[in-house]
Parts: structure tokens; sequence; C-alpha cells
């Protein structure tokens, strides 16, 4: 099979769609000759087959990321490095309707949010290029008779495995600090889109990065995903996936060289609405919370708990707000939710649905595929569930949320934090003691106040319980790319 192809958008776009394993700044071919194929969600059709990375392509790439590492990746002034990764920025940003057209032709999400990933991939990239020269240690004064400094150090040759629902900002998050903080890199896309990752490689080159810093393998979780977590020479795994992988990747990381883990899990998030929220622009942000990328978000705000006081006005005009969600073909005007990403998602989505229906929750609108091609979900709100329904219980990851009602502010938080997980939280309310109060009390990585699903590069994003360890974005994120040395220097003579 051809290393690229020449590929025509849905929208005129004609460009060369790379089709190999970018490794050392070249496209090739897998070493076992293995492809597969992605689809597009809006007709189910196959766009195209990448070549697919096995175990041995795995050990070629991060031979290779070791070797950029101890070669010319050391010896690069760390504001070269940002001007590296800002050259990069610029380079999304020039490319940009091309990339937001391949996300919206391999993962299904409508033309403005595909923009908007790849705007904010941009600054992510950006921000982390600020912070290359900017990574400090300390001095720790101990005694008169020692000087102590820190010094931060690269980790080494980091792993990182991404999920399908966010395939440029997800490889900004990781690409960014990593690179900032002086780590080479090999990635691995989601099998479901590998495309926009292939494309954004021919800019690594052009950006001027040397070869083998960042190194993109497409590749099944199984096979080249499992290869990496258990590898003995990746220092670190940076993973964004399902509670169950996570799981998996850390015994593989104790089984093997006991890499560093930092994992990005799950959600199950509530979405609180007190009496005094403005109800009109709180539901535009719940609708948000949960509806948008067709709900596919870790953070989706897909348990909403109403006080009893408003909550029949509530479902009433959350559900008229609802059904105004335009959902269709993700390349037409207005669209804003298109398919979900697959048959097996679209499957696992209408699986729950029937399970909340024979569990004994009230549908209040959607709770059916729309159209008959493409992985099309209705917005989909359940209403009158109880704690222990599976559809309360677990990440559903589609365009469905569950209401739940409560009397009071005790039994609000009470609900919230009744869940294994601990990504996020939102909070509705004009009151600042409620907020504040409900906001401490939260078990989540990032409380929202009268907004909803707002991530920011600057801020940091991970999560509480089962939804992770470590956090990205921010200067957190630089911490967990970093390991820390002490030098301790003895300034007089031995006093044994
Ligand atoms: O995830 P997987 P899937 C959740 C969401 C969704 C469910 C399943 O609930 O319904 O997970 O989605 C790679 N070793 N999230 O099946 O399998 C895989 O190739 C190493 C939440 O898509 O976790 C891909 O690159 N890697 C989420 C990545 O892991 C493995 C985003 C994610 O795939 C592997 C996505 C293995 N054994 C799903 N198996 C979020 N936190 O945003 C798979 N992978």
């Amino acid at each position: 099979m051809a290393l690229s192809q020449e590929i025509t958008l849905p929208n005129g776009i004609k460009y060369e769609q790379p089709l190999g394993l970018f490794i050392n700044n070249e496209f090739v071919k897998g070493v076992d000759g293995k492809t597969f194929e992605t689809v597009n969600p809006h007709d189910e059709k196959v766009i195209t087959s990448v070549h697919e990375a096995t175990e041995k392509d795995v050990d070629i790439a991060v031979k290779a990321a070791r070797e950029a590492l101890d070669g010319p990746w050391k010896k690069l002034i760390p504001t070269e490095r940002g001007r590296l990764l800002t050259k990069l920025a610029d380079l999304f940003e020039e490319h940009k309707d091309i990339i937001a057209g391949i996300d919206t032709l391999d993962n299904g999400k409508a033309t403005p949010f595909s923009k908007g990933d790849v705007q904010n991939a941009s600054y992510c990239l950006r921000y982390y290029g600020g912070w290359c020269d900017k990574i400090l240690g300390q001095t720790i004064d101990t005694d008169p008779n020692s000087l102590n400094y820190t010094i931060h150090e690269p980790i080494g040759v980091v792993g990182q495995i991404i999920p399908w629902n966010f395939p440029m900002l997800m490889w900004s998050w990781k690409i960014g600090p990593a690179i900032a903080t002086g780590n080479t890199v090999v990635l691995k896309t989601a099998e479901q889109t590998p495309l926009s990752a292939l494309y954004v490689a021919t800019l690594i080159k052009k950006a001027g990065f040397p070869p083998g810093v960042i190194n993109i393998i497409s590749g099944l979780g199984r096979v080249a995903g499992a290869a990496m977590s258990a590898h003995m020479d990746i220092d670190k795994i940076a993973f964004t996936g399902s509670t169950l992988v996570g799981r998996q990747i850390l015994q593989a990381a104790a089984k093997s060289n006991l890499k560093k883990v930092t994992l990005e899990l799950g959600g199950k998030s509530p979405n609180i609405v007190f009496p005094d929220a403005d109800l009109e622009n709180a539901i535009s942000w719940i609708n948000f919370g949960i509806y948008f990328n067709h709900g596919q978000c870790c953070c989706a705000g897909s348990r909403v708990l109403v006080h009893e006081a408003i909550y029949e006005k509530f479902l009433e005009a959350f559900k008229a707000r609802a059904n105004k969600n335009k959902v269709g073909d993700p390349f037409a005007e207005g669209t804003f939710q298109g398919p979900q990403v697959s048959q097996l998602q679209f499957d696992r989505i209408m699986g729950y649905i029937e399970d909340g229906k024979k569990a004994g929750a009230r549908v209040i609108t959607g709770g059916e595929r729309q159209g008959t091609t493409g992985y099309y979900i209705k917005p989909t709100i359940f209403a009158d569930v109880t704690g222990e329904m599976k559809i309360v219980q677990e990440e559903i990851f589609g365009p469905v949320c569950t209401i739940q009602k409560f009397k009071d502010e005790e039994e609000a938080i009470k609900l919230a934090n009744a869940t294994t997980y601990g990504l996020a939280a939102g909070i509705h309310t004009k009151d600042l003691n409620t907020t504040i109060r409900v906001a401490n009390a939260i078990k989540a990585g990032t409380v929202w106040v009268n907004q909803y699903n707002n991530t920011h590069y600057q801020t940091p994003f991970g999560g509480y319980k089962e939804s992770g360890i470590g956090r990205e974005l921010g200067q957190y994120a630089l911490e967990n790319y970093t390991q820390v040395k002490a030098v301790r220097i003895y300034l007089g003579n031995s006093p044994f």
C-alpha cells in the first residue's frame, strides 16, 4: 500500500493524506506490512487505510526517540525548543482548514468545533512554547556548609496514547508539555481517528524538529498500545482513554520497568442547578455540557441534578433547548451534533438507552437513533432516575443525560459525589457562598461555576478518584513530564 493518497474532503478541499508511520521524520511502512481501515461515521464508508504499527515498529520508534534524546535534542537550548513549538503552532493555524476538515471527516465533529479544536491545539502548543526556558529548580538553605539545588530534568522517552474524541486537542495536550520539558515522544493515535495526526506529522518536519523527537504511529490498542505500556525503554506513559485500559497500563508498567504513568480517564460528572440560578443561562451550559462533541467528552456533564422547586419547569425548558440542537452532516452549515465516532460506540450508547428504558427511567426527549445511515443518535434526556441505575452509574459517552432531583445543598453534594469518578462538576447559582461551599465539597478535578465544558490550556485538568492520576495543562502538567534531581554540595571539611 502507498505511503500517501490524495483525498478530496466533502467541502472541496483537496490534500495529500500521509498513510505511513512517522518515525525519524520520515513516513514508513510497518515492518509486518499490516494496515487497517478508518471509517467515515457520517456514511459508514471506508475513507482509507493506514499502515499499522506492531511491536517491532514500536521498538524502532522508541529507538529513534532515544537516539534523538541523547543526541541533537539534548544539545538544543531551551529557547530553541520554544521556537520550534511556536513554529508548529503557527503551522497549525496556517493549515487549520485542512486539519479541521480531516477531523470532521474521520471523527464526525461539526466544522466549527473541529476548527475550534485546531485553534485551541495551536494555542496549547504556543503556551508550552513559552514555558521551555522557564523550567526552574530551587536552591534550598539547609545549613552554612551546604549548597543544595534541584534540577528539573526531562523524564526521557515518553509514550503517549490518545483517544479519538479530540484527535488534535489531545495531541497538543500531550505533545506541548512533553516537548517543553525536553522529552522525546512516541505518540500513538486512536485507531478510529488516525488521519489528522499523520497530516500534522508533515508540519513537525516543516517546523524543523530534529528527526526522532516526535514520532507518530497508527496502531491498535491491544497491539501497539500494549507494546508501548510494557516497553522496557519507555520511561513514561501518558494516557487518555477508558478506565479499563488505564488499569491495564498501570499493570503493564508495574510488570515492566515501573515507568511513570499519568492517566486521564472517564467521568460521570454532575451538573447542579440551584433554584436561584439564571435558568436560561444554566440550561444553555447544561445543553453544551452534555451534547457538545456528541457527549463524547470525558468531562461531559452527564448527571444533571436539579432542585425540586424548579424540577418540572427545568425539564420543559431543557427539552425545548435540546430539541433545537441541529443533528446531522458535520460538514453542513449550522450542524451542532454529528454522528458518534464508530459503530461500536453507537451500539454501546444505544445499549445504555435501552437499559435506561427497561429500568423505568422516563424518556423526556430522544431515546432513539436518527435516520438510518451514519451513527446518529438524538439528544436524549432521562428523568425519574434512581442512583443505582446503570445509566446513572456508568459513563455512557454519548448524547444522553439523566436528571435527578434534590431537596437541599447537602443532598446535592451527596448525589454529586456518589460515583467512583471525579473528573469535573458544574454549579449553577447566583449565590457566592453556595458556590464556594459546594465547590469545596465536591470531589472533582475541575469545578465549573455558571458554565460548563470550558477547558483552558492554562488551567490544570485531571481527575480525582478513578478518573485518573496526574494533571494535564497549565504549569501543573510540567511536573508530570520532569523528574527532580537534588544536588547537595558540601562546602566545609569532612566532620567524620
Ligand atoms: O477506549 P480505549 P475506547 C471511555 C468512554 C468510551 C470507552 C471506550 O467511556 O465509551 O472509554 O472507548 C488505546 N493498551 N473513553 O474503546 O480502548 C486505544 O488504541 C494500551 C474515555 O475507544 O481506552 C486508544 O488509542 N493502549 C476517554 C486509547 O487507548 C490501549 C476517551 C483509548 O481507547 C489498549 C476515550 C491497551 N490494551 C474513551 N487498548 C476520555 N477519558 O476522554 C486500547 N488502547
